[in-house]
Order: C-alpha cells, then sequence, then structure tokens
C-alpha cells in the first residue's frame, strides 16, 4: 500500500480521482443506486457533479439496462453503478443484455472492506467470480488506489473496443482511502492514459475482389442487415441498388435501412415477414453485414446460395450460413469500397419480383391491423402509430408480443434510432431504455412499446424515475404504450405453436392494472382506451403532452403474433392446444380467420 504524506483531511479520495479519471475517458453519465458498499464514491459524486451527472434508478438492473442503451444510443460506453453484494447482483441481466448485444458497458461496483474479505462478512459475495463470465473481457478489484488509474482506462477503452462489458470492483475501505493519481516511476508501477480511437476496418483489396466476383454472378442477391450496419445506411442502399438485392432486417438493425424503400423486405424470422421469408427462400446469393442473427432456418437451405459474409468480429463470421467468404470489416467502411466492382443489373425481375411482394404485405399489414378484434387489435395501435411517429423519436420494445407488432408493422425512417433486448431478449428493457434515451437526447420524443407483464415487472417503477427527471428534459416526450393483455401473450402462444399445450391461465394470466391512473398518481400523465376509435387520439394526446405519458390499451390476446411462415408441425401443435381445451379457443379461431393467418397453414 502507499503511504500518502498529506493529512488526510485535504487529501483527494481515491473514490474522487476515480470518477475524475472516468470524466478524462469520456463519461459523462452515471446510472446506478447507492449503498454503503459505495459509500465514498457516492460522496464524490457530490462533489462533481457539475461534470458527472447521477442518474438514480428504482432497481439496479434498471441502471445496467439503461447504461447498455446509452451504449446502443451514443455509441459511448454505459456506465453503471451499485453497491457490493446485492446491488452488484441486480445489476447482472442489465449487463448480460449488454454483453451479447455487444454493447460497451462498465459496471462499477463497491465491495465489503479489504480487511473483512473471506471473513464470511456481511454482503461479501465473491463478486470477481459473480462478474467473471459477463465481464469476461475485463473484470478487476482494486486492491491499491495506485491501480485507479489504468483500472479506469483499460476498463473503458476495452469495453469500447470489444464492445463489450468491463467491470471495477472497489473495495469500501479503498475508496476512501487518500488517491494516488501518479504511480511512482518504479518497478511494479503502471503508467496509464485515457484515450481510444476506432481503426478503420477493411479487408483486403483481393478479398474485396473475390467478394465482388460472387456477388457479380448471382442473379437473385438477399441481403440481411443487422445492428453492424446502423452506421451504414447509404452504403447499404447503394449496394442493394447496385446488385438489384432485396433488404432483410434483423430485429437490431430494424433503423438500418428506412421501411419505404420499395425492396426493403422488414423483419426476419419469427418476428419477420412473408417477403423475408421469400427473399431468403428464392435468393441465389447471400450478402450478410453486420448481423448474428440466430435462427438459422430463416436462412437459404445451406447448398442453396452462395454467401458472403462482412463483420467487424471475426467470432461472429460464418456461424449461421456455410459462407463461402467471411470478411473482416466495418460495414460501411468495407461496403463502401465494394460498390465500385459491383456490376450493375439490367435485369429486374428478381427486384420486381420482390418488390411486389412487399407491396402486397404493406396491404396485408394494413388490413389486418384494421380488423375488428375484442377489444382492441393491438396491430392497430401499431400501423396508427405509423402516422404520428415524430421523424426523431427514439423508440423501443420489450420481450413480448409488442416485439412482433414492432417488427413487423411500424415503419422507420432515417431519422430514426430503435433498439430492443435482441440477444438476450430479456423483459423488461423497453422502459429503461426509453430513459436512457431521454437523458441521451433530451431535445427528442422517445417511445417505449412494452406488454403489461413487463410493465408490472420493473415498468412501473421506472416510470418513477421518469417522474423525477423529466423536468430536466427539454422535450419532455416519454411515451409508454402498454399493451394491456392480461396475459403473458408471447409465451401463452409460443407453448401452443410449440408445446401444443393449451393457455394455462395459473401461469399465464395476470392482473389487470390501471396503468394510465398509476402515471397520473406520480404526475405523469395517461389514458385507458378500451376501443379502437380511440386509438388517433391517445397518439395525439401523448405526443403532445407537456410530461411523459402512458398509454393503457386494453387489447385482444387472441390475435396470433405467429410467424409468417408455420411449419406443419407448428400447426399441429396449435390446433393439439386448441383442442386440449385452451380457454381461449373460440376467440382465436375467430381470431385466425379474420387475420388470414390459416391461409399460411400448409395444406390449405
Ligand atoms: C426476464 C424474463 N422472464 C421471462 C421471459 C419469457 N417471456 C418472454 S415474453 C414473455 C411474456 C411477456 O408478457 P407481457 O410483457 O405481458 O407481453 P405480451 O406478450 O403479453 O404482450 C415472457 C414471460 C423473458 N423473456 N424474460
Ligand atoms: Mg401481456
Amino acid at each position: 500500500m502507499h503511504v500518502v504524506e498529506e493529512p488526510l483531511g485535504m487529501a483527494k479520495l481515491t473514490a474522487d480521482f476515480l470518477l475524475e479519471r472516468l470524466i478524462e475517458n469520456g463519461v459523462s453519465r452515471i446510472y446506478g443506486y447507492p449503498g454503503d458498499g459505495i459509500n465514498a464514491i457516492v460522496g464524490a459524486l457530490e462533489r462533481h457533479k457539475d461534470r458527472l451527472d447521477f442518474v438514480q434508478v428504482r432497481h439496479e438492473e434498471m441502471a445496467a439496462f439503461m447504461a447498455c442503451a446509452h451504449a446502443k444510443w451514443t455509441g459511448e460506453v454505459g456506465v453503471c453503478m451499485a453497491t457490493s453484494g446485492p446491488g452488484a447482483i441486480h445489476l447482472l441481466n442489465g449487463l448480460y443484455d449488454a454483453k451479447l448485444d455487444h454493447q460497451p458497458v462498465l459496471a462499477i461496483v463497491g465491495q465489503q472492506a479489504r480487511s473483512g474479505l473471506g471473513g464470511n462478512y456481511q454482503q461479501d459475495v465473491d463478486l470477481t467470480s459473480l462478474f467473471k463470465d459477463v465481464a469476461s473481457e475485463y473484470v478487476e478489484q482494486a486492491s491499491d488506489p495506485v491501480q485507479i488509474r489504468h483500472l479506469v482506462d483499460r476498463a473503458h477503452r476495452i469495453a469500447l473496443d470489444q464492445r463489450n462489458v468491463t467491470c471495477l470492483i472497489i473495495p469500501n475501505d479503498l475508496a476512501a482511502e487518500p488517491a494516488v493519481e501518479d504511480p511512482p516511476r518504479e518497478h511494479g508501477m503502471t503508467q496509464s492514459s485515457p484515450g481510444f480511437k476506432k481503426a478503420r476496418v477493411v479487408p483486403h483489396p483481393e478479398d474485396l475482389q473475390i467478394a465482388a466476383e460472387i456477388l457479380n454472378s448471382g442473379e437473385r442477391i438477399a441481403m440481411l442487415v443487422g445492428a453492424g450496419a446502423l452506421g451504414a445506411t447509404d452504403a447499404v442502399i447503394g449496394v442493394a441498388e447496385a446488385l438489384g438485392a432485396g433488404v432483410a432486417k434483423a430485429l437490431l438493425g430494424k433503423a438500418t435501412v428506412p421501411d419505404d424503400l420499395p425492396y426493403v423486405t422488414g423483419s426476419i424470422g419469427l418476428l419477420g415477414t412473408k417477403p423475408s421469408w421469400t427473399l431468403m427462400s428464392e435468393c441465389d446469393t447471400l450478402l450478410m453485414v453486420g448481423s448474428s442473427f440466430p435462427y438459422s432456418e430463416w436462412l437459404p437451405k445451406p447448398g442453396d446460395a452462395r454467401g458472403v459474409q462482412i463483420d467487424i468480429d471475426a467470432r461472429m463470421l460464418c456461424i449461421r450460413y456455410p459462407m463461402e467468404l467471411g470478411l473482416v470489416g466495418d460495414a460501411k467502411e468495407t461496403l463502401e469500397e465494394l460498390l465500385p466492382l459491383l456490376r450493375p443489373r439490367t435485369d429486374h425481375s428478381w427486384r420486381d419480383q420482390i418488390e411486389g411482394e412487399v407491396a402486397d404485405w404493406w396491404k396485408l399489414m394494413q388490413e389486418r391491423a384494421l380488423l375488428d378484434a375484442d377489444p382492441i387489435n393491438p396491430q392497430r395501435l401499431f400501423w396508427e402509430l405509423n402516422d404520428v411517429l415524430p421523424p426523431n423519436a427514439i423508440i423501443s420494445a420489450d420481450s413480448g408480443s409488442s416485439a412482433n407488432w414492432y417488427a413487423r408493422d411500424v415503419k422507420l425512417g432515417r431519422g430514426h434510432k430503435a433498439s430492443l433486448s435482441g440477444t438476450l431478449a430479456t423483459m423488461g428493457p423497453g422502459v429503461p431504455y426509453a430513459i436512457a434515451a431521454k437523458f441521451a437526447y433530451p431535445d427528442r420524443p422517445a417511445l417505449a412499446l412494452v406488454g403489461d407483464g413487463a410493465m408490472q415487472m420493473n415498468g412501473m417503477a421506472e416510470l418513477i424515475t421518469a417522474a423525477k427527471y423529466f423536468h430536466k428534459w427539454s422535450d419532455p416526450r416519454l411515451v409508454v404504450l402498454v399493451l394491456n393483455n392480461q396475459d403473458l401473450n408471447q409465451v401463452t402462444w409460443e407453448q401452443r405453436a410449440m408445446s401444443g399445450d393449451p393457455k394455462n391461465p395459473m401461469t399465464q394470466r395476470i392482473p389487470d392494472v390501471h396503468y394510465a391512473d398509476f402515471a397520473k398518481l406520480i404526475g405523469l400523465d395517461g389514458v385507458r382506451i378500451e376501443e379502437p376509435d380511440a386509438i388517433a387520439g391517445a397518439w395525439e394526446a401523448a405526443f403532445s403532452a407537456d410530461r411523459p405519458f402512458v398509454i393503457d390499451a386494453v387489447v385482444d390476446p387472441n390475435v396470433p403474433p405467429l410467424p409468417p411462415h408455420i411449419t406443419t408441425a407448428q400447426a399441429k401443435s396449435l390446433a393439439k392446444a386448441l383442442r386440449k381445451g385452451d380457454p381461449d379457443a373460440r376467440g382465436i379461431i375467430a381470431e385466425s380467420f379474420r387475420q388470414k393467418i390459416l391461409e399460411f397453414l400448409p395444406g390449405r
């Protein structure tokens, strides 16, 4: 340990230096929750509040979701902070959300005093082991104040470079010790500095040439773009137009290209569209960019298409489809270098076929959305949203049926940002992601599309955070749409279609809560709607409100959020579930007929 000569009262604490070093690394906001494991850091936050924002959440998991969302919305490192033991444990699910979606997040957690560690002391949890998996790139427990400088520099840089979670564990007694800002220049010391500049990563010219040859020899090209292509809108469009390709979007890449382009087939997979299914099953060449879309059964049959993949991370290459060529590269830069090598098409028949299917699909979406249901057809909420969605809105969805309708019905434009928990697919990020959007861009409207289960799990509590802070946002609009179906609907449907089990009310039904009344109770605004004619007025009110606004929409749980292509096995399971006494069988059959779902069933 290092003896610091200054008298204790005058010395800068390690906690102060920790925050200063974060600031020096570019951090301007921490999402967190206090506790005595981080007492000294909490004290130091007050001394640095002019340069470092602290956002107090209701639950540490929400702080981690917000840090993840901060990274998604801004590209910067999201930082969250929690106390030792229980606080640290609460962070985990949000950190896994970041890890699985490849987001740079730094978690700072407290720990018991070094003197008590290993002594079965209160709240003494082996945090290094606990975080070893989620923060596999870098997790370190400080044992000497002199480490703080390089721990912060490295945790921040590694998070950015690896697009992953890092974690610093700071024992509470250490944080209260005098800071050591400059390690002595002697053996055993390390002299670090902050800073990170992204590299320009492009494949070798000869490999781009091979990619171009494969793509040029194809006649029916499908592109699949994901989160890695989010900054590459024009490059994706340029390549798609040169190749006469259709473009499908993985869910995390929904904002990559605007939905009003006639050859954009929209989402893919279980939550996807029929044109994306056609695109993948009939293409002869697949170009996949910045996506780790997991479900290989929605990609071409192996052998049916030649494949080229571009990803910044070689670990994500060639794991979903047997690609002929996997290129390590940044999406935008690589596509820009590829473009001049591509042979522009003269035959437009493939593009015409895809565009025709896309146009028909949008018509079907509108038809389905406007059909009656009991009482509100959830699709209609999402369809009508398209008329009022501000062009600069930031949109989050949750895991549940909302993800289906978000994926299929919502039309995004160039100005939108949009995300959800793509790979972990956890419930609960909808509201915290929207709150993080408001802190990152206080002048832009945010919208969360969530189920009533997620709302009860954590969304309601986190509305309290919105109520606490909205006066700080120059544009106070944060809209939360709650799909009040009194059901854990997505799973109810999965049980029917995958296991052949009818809805089990004991596990699936959830209480009716008046979410808009709750919003009003805590100083926000909202409306409960129980009929389709009220939808337009509710959106209007929400987007012209002077504070966060909750739309509690009572929707029909029997509108099937089924995939655009149903296998025989799924259809049989569904039929079995309905025969086995599903309490909602009648409503489901009626809705399925109306929604023209049955036309997709095999044998029809
Ligand atoms: C933390 C967590 N628990 C459970 C699940 C499994 N799950 C996925 S969607 C879902 C239902 C969500 O219900 P709700 O929020 O009401 O949305 P709905 O599908 O009814 O619209 C459940 C239980 C999950 N993804 N994450
Ligand atoms: Mg629900």
